[in-house]
């Protein structure tokens, strides 16, 4: 079966058999296994599908035809049957033939680790820069492939010594596509020179916008399922057109914000879709406030951290609100518990918990609450009048004196905003 690289999966509801295979020579801990099985798992759920049964296979060598032993290709073909899977995700990459191997002896779509995420990605990206560099990506992962999509073609035409129909069209095909990659990377070139003179504030509407950020696994999709989840019925025009990893979340004192769902970090994120992984969370320098959600049980947590701030920053989005989210707190001890500190304002919660959960709508909240006070600026300090122009909040001149050295400015701001001058602006302060 040939697949298409535009194609996205998905709007069917598909059940998934992930399989991994651990090489012996490598001894990897049981722990490191399972913990990459379960980046796989959340993964396949932010591509849509659900999954109904693991495989771990260890192993001395790659098997060249079928990747897993003759035995295994069986077994996952019977658990395929039991569980009525029809997808199976492989965590490691697979060549072509591999694939077409697989796909006739067990009868089920394979896909590998990087096909997954290039299918994520598809799905996620929005932004122009996004979908080219996606298209890109699954371009360059396709070409080296394409062979094995003719393999049986050609065995058919053609005689000994001629060319079989499908080896031409394999040729006719390659030029094309090469044809593609290279018009593709001219139109990204463009977008970003673009991008660099005009970018300007996107709004998708007025309402505040929260984006949740960090690695695959962290938490974000039930974080994101379990403080909307009695939102998730209400219907309403302003919401209805939002895509589906957005969602509305109420705060107690009526204000509506939009929560969304972004790709996640992925760990060994393989190297051509690096810069295709960065244009799908473009979409990040829309968002108000940034929740940077942390697996804090992860081995990895401080350089997963330290990743995810340097994307930021390199995305532009340094200077923005950004607060710090220690998920799975339940996962550690007090003490461990204890050493979780971030430079940006830092939460430690567990999305499993109400009661964090409720703590961290509160602290929204007051973070989102509307200040209003009243200041005298003299004229000369024109770097700060420029200043509270630019953090954007409400500003009013007030009328005075006509030879006034100061003037008078009523600014109205969320408090987090406000945050970022109090300090300078506190011996200004009237009202
Ligand atoms: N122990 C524990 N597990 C959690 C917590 N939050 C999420 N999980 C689990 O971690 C896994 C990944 O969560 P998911 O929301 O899919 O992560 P995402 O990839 O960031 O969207 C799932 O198995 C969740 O059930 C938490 O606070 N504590
Ligand atoms: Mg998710």
């Amino acid at each position: 079966m040939r697949r298409s690289p535009i194609e996205t999966q998905s709007t069917v509801q598909e059940r998934a058999i992930l399989v991994t295979v651990e090489m012996k020579a490598k001894e990897q801990p049981e722990e490191a296994v399972q913990h990459s099985l379960e980046e796989l798992r959340s993964l396949a759920e932010t591509a849509g599908v659900e999954t109904v049964e693991t495989v771990v296979q260890y192993r001395d060598s790659i098997d060249a035809a079928w990747y897993i032993g003759k035995g295994k290709v069986e077994e996952i073909r019977m658990l395929k049957e039991m569980h009525e899977a029809n997808v199976i995700i492989f965590n490691q990459e697979l060549s072509g033939a591999q694939v077409r191997n697989l796909e006739s002896a067990i009868d089920a779509k394979i896909i590998d680790r990087t096909q997954l995420i290039l299918d994520i990605f598809a799905q996620r990206a929005k932004t122009r820069e996004g979908k080219l560099q996606v298209e890109l990506a699954q371009l360059q992962y396709l070409l080296p492939r394409l062979a094995g999509h003719y393999k049986n073609l050609s065995r058919l035409g053609g005689g000994i010594g001629t060319r079989g129909p499908g080896e031409t069209q394999l040729e006719t095909d390659r030029r094309h596509i090469q044809r593609r990659i290279r018009d593709l990377k001219e139109q990204i070139e463009e977008v970003k020179r673009h991008r660099q003179l005009h970018r300007t504030k996107r709004r998708r509407s007025g309402v505040t916008q929260l984006a949740l950020v960090g690695y695959t696994n962290a938490g974000k999709s039930t974080l994101l399922n379990r403080l909307t989840k009695a939102d998730v019925l209400a219907e309403d025009n302003l919401f209805a057109t939002l895509d589906p990893t957005s969602r509305r979340l109420t705060l107690p004192n009526g204000l509506d914000l939009v929560l969304t769902d972004t790709v996640g970090f992925i760990q060994n994120l393989p190297h051509d879709l690096v810069a295709a992984f960065r244009a799908t969370l473009e979409e990040v320098n829309e968002a108000d406030i940034i929740l940077h959600v942390v697996d804090s049980s992860s081995p990895m947590r401080d350089q997963q951290m330290a990743v995810v701030e340097e994307v930021l920053a390199e995305l532009g989005a340094q200077g923005k609100d950004r607060i710090v989210i220690f998920n799975k707190i339940d996962l550690l001890t007090p003490e461990e518990q204890d050493t979780l500190i971030a430079k940006d304002p830092w939460m430690r919660i567990s999305a499993y918990s109400d009661e964090d959960l409720e703590r961290v709508v509160q602290y929204l909240q007051d973070r989102l609450e509307e200040e209003e006070h009243l200041y005298r600026i003299p004229i000369i300090r024109g770097d700060l009048i420029a200043k509270i122009y630019r953090i954007g909040g409400v500003v009013r001149q007030e009328e005075e004196e006509a030879e006034a050295e100061s003037i008078l400015l009523r600014v109205s701001a969320r408090s987090s905003i406000l945050a970022q001058v109090a300090r300078e602006l506190e011996d200004y302060r009237v009202e």
